[in-house]
């Protein structure tokens, strides 16, 4: 008997740089042996560092995507990336109540962009709390959106430790809470999950402009899930990937001066 590809679906943004959002997560399961669906929740007109303009698909365009994925294909595992707006996210979390119960759900809470701009509307984050975050299997905070979930500052170990028990204890779902370059010269992960903190961690790589690394870590660990791994083994393994496509990143000279950089998916590790 032939063993058939695993299939993710990423439900997530469209960024014109292709750097992050769903076409990060798509390279990112194709790079990964898995085949990759995508719901489109909004179009970013951006290049890394700088994001010009967005606009979100009508709920209804976005539960037909949903609906129609679904019910056909044999979907292994979800991730959710730039939700946008508190309708964007209500829809999708009544579409995974109604349509995905049971199939593990990865979120990433994406709240800005690498360059600082803004990407989810403020008054989303409550709609986050009430409707998405308790279906989640696993939530992927950085620093900024912990800080930002739990309105106080994350910004050091012990922080890291005391903010990831609370959201892991207040969402009741595992935490993975990416440390960036906090300590020394590793990127350290902690992962709150089943009473248990175990850390992830690989060399922090300098001077690369980083747009896409929380997308597609994400995306890497949701490919693990539908490839049916274990949690653990599973963010290990996207650890290694995420950190491979940013020491093999392009770049380029861009028209308006300076340099544009953009992690490689397709890494000679994979
Ligand atoms: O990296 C966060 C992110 C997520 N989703 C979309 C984005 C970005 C960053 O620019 O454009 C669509």
């Amino acid at each position: 008997m032939t063993k058939s590809t695993p299939v993710a679906l990423t439900i997530a943004g469209s960024d014109s740089s292709a750097g992050a959002g769903i076409q990060a997560d798509l390279k990112t399961f194709n790079a990964l042996g898995v085949y990759g669906l995508s719901a489109v929740t909004c179009i970013v007109a951006e290049i890394p560092g700088k994001v010009l303009q967005i606009e979100a698909i009508s709920a209804d365009m976005l539960h037909a995507q949903i609906d129609v994925l679904v019910k056909n294909f044999p979907i292994g595992a979800i991730k959710t990336g730039l939700l946008y707006s508190p309708e964007i996210i209500s829809t999708v979390a009544q579409a995974i109540v109604d349509l995905a119960c049971g199939i593990p759900l990865v979120v990433d809470p994406v709240i800005t962009a690498t360059g600082g701009d803004r990407l989810l509307r403020q008054e989303a984050i409550a709609n986050y709390e009430r409707e998405l975050f308790p279906l989640a299997t696993l939530i992927t905070p950085n620093l900024d959106e912990a800080g930002q979930l739990l309105g106080q500052k994350v910004s050091d170990r012990e922080s890291m430790q005391n903010a990831g028990a609370e959201l892991s204890r207040k969402f009741k779902s595992a935490i993975l809470l990416k440390g960036g370059h906090l300590s020394g010269d590793d990127a350290v992960d902690l992962l709150f999950a089943d009473g248990e903190v175990v850390e992830f961690s690989a060399p922090f790589v300098r001077d690369v402009s980083t747009h896409g690394t929380g997308c597609t870590y994400s995306a890497a660990i949701t490919a693990g899930l539908a490839s049916g791994r274990p949690l653990r083994e599973s963010i290990a393994g996207a650890k290694q990937f995420v950190t491979a496509c940013i020491e093999h990143h392009f770049r380029w000279e861009s028209k308006t001066g300076g340099k544009i950089d953009a992690l490689n998916h397709r890494t000679k590790e994979t």
